[in-house]
């Protein structure tokens, strides 16, 4: 059986940042507006008023202390509270393909290859900039890559799943090199003006590159013991944008049509599932959770990383075994478990085991056993 290895990875950091004291006051004067513009129906009774945001609220139940974002104009003004991207003609390269192509190049040089290395090119996300033609062809031809792409979408496991279908691909033979890009421009699709979750994304793109071990020349290099995905249908996080809305007659800009989520209802039952899922991933290649020497796991909540490490190893650990990159990049969707990846994986020696995993939006799972090489 060809054995397959994660031989490169690489991140595109968005340019700007907006700390937690910036969001906060920025939504706190949208809603002291609202409530001035509709302070009669207030007193009537007939409209709650908006409550404010805080700070101290955000960091003590995400973790979250500040986000990237590809534009800072527009989220700020209370006036807006939506970014504002320029629309680009159909000959410049896309948005999400030219941070795409960043991290790609990015991971292709840790991995010592070229585009014309790549014969199948993944774009995993949770939302695609357009219907088609799918982002991972524009991806393709922006990198010179050859053989096909196709683009696929399963919230924030997109890229866990990706990795499956990556390694599955080399493995068949029908894939020498496989890239796995995942651009989430998450700003674009959450709603600043809803205080439950205007705190919760932010900006980001990863890329992997994913080849037979025979194949691979990085010293850096990650042999991929198993994958195991899952999935279970849930509406607690759900968004109904897509493209029947204009038919349906629906409003493009009402509240479902972005993301909403019920959080605590999430947090209780996916930390089960997640360390269930992970247990017995482990169980099935023979390894037991406290031989894990590193945990990259999904970046949402810090608790909640915390208490699914918990029911695994039944005791407390710390950033050293899995760590948290949440406070820097918020919840970044499916790359929030490939970026601590990438930054966190230096320091582990050859034959120690590592798990990606990441849960969300499906409900949906995903786990990939690592051996460094
Ligand atoms: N400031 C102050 N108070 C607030 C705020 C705020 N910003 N927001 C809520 N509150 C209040 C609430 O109104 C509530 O008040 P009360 O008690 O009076 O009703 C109180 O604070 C507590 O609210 P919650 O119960 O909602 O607070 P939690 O402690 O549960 O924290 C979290 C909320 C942080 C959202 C938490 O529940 C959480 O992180 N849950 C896990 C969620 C999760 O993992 N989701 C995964 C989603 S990501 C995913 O799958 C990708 C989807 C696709 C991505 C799309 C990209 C856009």
């Amino acid at each position: 059986m060809t054995r397959v290895v994660i031989s490169g990875t690489g991140l595109y950091r968005p340019p700007h940042v907006i700390s937690n004291a910036e969001l906060v006051e920025a939504y706190n004067r949208y809603a002291e507006l609202q409530n001035e513009r509709h302070a009669d129906a207030i007193a009537a009774g007939e409209r709650q008023p908006m409550t404010p945001s805080s700070v101290e609220f955000i960091e003590k139940a995400s973790g979250i202390k500040q986000r990237y974002v590809l534009v800072k104009d527009g989220v700020l003004d209370p006036a807006r509270m939506v970014p504002r991207f320029e629309p680009r003609p159909d000959e410049q390269l896309s948005l999400m393909a030219e941070i795409a192509a960043d991290a790609a190049r990015q991971a292709l040089a840790a991995a010592g290859k070229t585009g014309a290395d790549v014969d199948m090119l993944l774009c995993a996300a949770s939302n695609m900039q357009r219907a088609y033609p799918a982002m991972a062809i524009e991806i393709q031809n922006a990198i010179g890559a050859g053989g096909y792409g196709f683009d696929m979408n399963v919230a924030c496991s997109s890229a866990t799943f990706a990795l499956e279908q990556a390694v599955n691909a080399v493995k068949s033979g029908s894939a020498r090199c496989v890239l796995v890009v995942n651009p989430e421009i998450t700003s674009a699709h959450i709603e600043w003006r809803d205080r439950d979750c205007h705190f919760i994304f932010g900006d980001v793109c990863t890329a992997l590159v994913v080849e037979a071990a025979d194949t691979a020349t990085s010293a850096d290099c990650w042999e991929v013991l198993g994958t195991k995905l899952a999935t279970k249908f849930s509406n607690a996080i759900r968004n109904n944008f897509g493209f029947m809305n204009s038919a349906e007659d629906s409003d493009p800009d009402a509240r479902d049509k972005k993301f909403r989520q019920e959080g605590r209802k999430v947090f209780k039952e996916v930390v089960p599932m997640a360390a269930a899922h992970i247990a017995a991933h482990l169980a099935a290649l023979g390894h037991e959770p406290t031989a894990v020497r590193r945990f990259w796991l999904h970046q949402a909540n810090v608790g909640m990383n915390q208490l699914v490490l918990k029911k695994l190893v039944d005791h407390e650990v710390g950033d050293d075994i899995a760590p948290l990159i949440l406070d820097e990049y918020a919840n970044t969707a499916s790359a929030g478990s490939i970026i601590a990846f990438h930054e966190h994986r230096a320091d582990l020696a050859a034959g120690q085991l590592g798990v990606i995993c990441s849960f969300g939006a499906g409900y949906s799972i995903g786990s990939v056993v690592v051996r460094k090489r």
